[in-house]
């Protein structure tokens, strides 16, 4: 596929002439891909160009006060594709995990935008915009669009609350004085950290805080090796009514641990349908560790999914894993 890396001086100009433009990002989307899809759906509709968010599921009820149910529609034809210009696809390392999975790009006379952070990024888009030194896809976003054209305060509020979710509040390293400028920019836009803290963050539900207590209470340590691990069963999602997005921020909390390099959580979101998400301080890079099992996503925060039975892959991983990083050194 041809790949073109483009300067940002054109971002707008170019989607501009690919309207009516669909926007999209990974399932399970995260904080970063909701705040990146509706924020420059957002801007898009301030300046008067046509665009469209398709979703392929809903939407983790943490978000639901920063987002118009008008702003986005859900996929019921995959043929719908062919009736835009350009697709643009946000915070995706690659196609497989979006609804653009079961068709072949070459298919599409669409052309493809692929705006990302991921170091693992492949590049499949007609246009990329890929860089890894971004906190966030948002930060991404806020740079390419900043410029002459105005930044209405309701994209300023969805881009800030990505970068905050990704950085976890700014206080992980991925958070440097690049992105402290431009969230002192967003700021200057009239928003503020801490309504996006409570209004996402302070927004647990009782059920997924029984979620959160089955995994913290059921954690495992590797000392030796400097794991810290948990897994959660198909049932506990079934009992306690939980969805997939219940766990964001989880497997974060696991790195508090004092000792641990590698913090490992493991979810059987569907019978034996396992989504394993790592995280570590620094030493470990677990990008590289998730693209054993065809994953990836940055050093410190990587994941991928798998099936199998949980607790003979659980097993299988931890061995590889631990062979990977080695025993401690202190
Ligand atoms: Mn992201």
């Amino acid at each position: 596929m041809k790949s073109k890396k483009v300067t940002s001086n054109n971002f707008l100009e170019l989607l501009a002439k690919h309207t009516p433009l669909l926007i999209i990002t990974h399932e399970n989307p995260d904080g970063d891909a909701i705040g990146a899809i509706f924020g420059l759906k957002t801007f898009l509709n301030y300046h008067s160009l046509s665009s469209t968010v398709l979703l392929s599921e809903s939407l983790p009820s943490a978000y639901n006060n920063l987002i118009n149910k008008e702003d986005y529609e859900y996929l019921t034809n995959p043929d719908e594709f062919s009736k835009y210009k350009g697709i643009v696809v946000l915070d995706s390392a690659n196609t497989s995990r979006t609804i653009l999975k079961d068709l072949a790009t070459t298919e599409t006379s669409s052309v493809i935008f692929n705006i990302d952070h991921h170091v693992s990024n492949d590049l499949f888009g007609d246009f990329n915009w890929v860089e890894p030194k971004w906190s966030s896809t948002c930060e991404g976003l806020v740079r390419l669009l900043k410029g002459e054209q105005a930044l209405p305060k309701e994209s300023a509020r969805l881009f800030l609350m990505g970068i905050l979710t990704d950085t976890g509040y700014l206080a992980f390293a991925a958070a440097g004085l690049d992105t402290l400028e431009i969230v002192t920019y967003l700021y200057k836009n009239g928003v503020s950290i801490s309504e996006i803290h409570r209004s996402v963050k302070e927004n647990m539900n009782k059920r997924q805080m029984k979620l959160w207590g089955y995994a913290i209470y059921n954690c495992q340590y590797e000392d030796e090796y400097g794991i810290i691990w948990s897994s959660i069963p198909n049932q506990i999602y079934s009992t306690l009514n939980v969805k997939d997005g219940d766990s964001e921020g989880l497997v974060e909390f696991f790195r508090r641990y004092r000792d641990c390099r590698l913090a490992l959580l493991i979810r059987e979101v569907e019978p034996s349908i396992l989504r394993v998400s790592l995280r570590s301080k620094g030493e470990v890079d677990v990008n590289s560790l998730a693209s054993i099992w065809g994953g990836g996503g940055h050093p410190r925060a990587a994941g991928f999914t798998i099936s199998g039975e949980l607790n003979l892959v659980l097993k299988e991983i931890l061995d590889i894993i631990k062979g990977k990083i080695g025993i401690c050194n202190h």
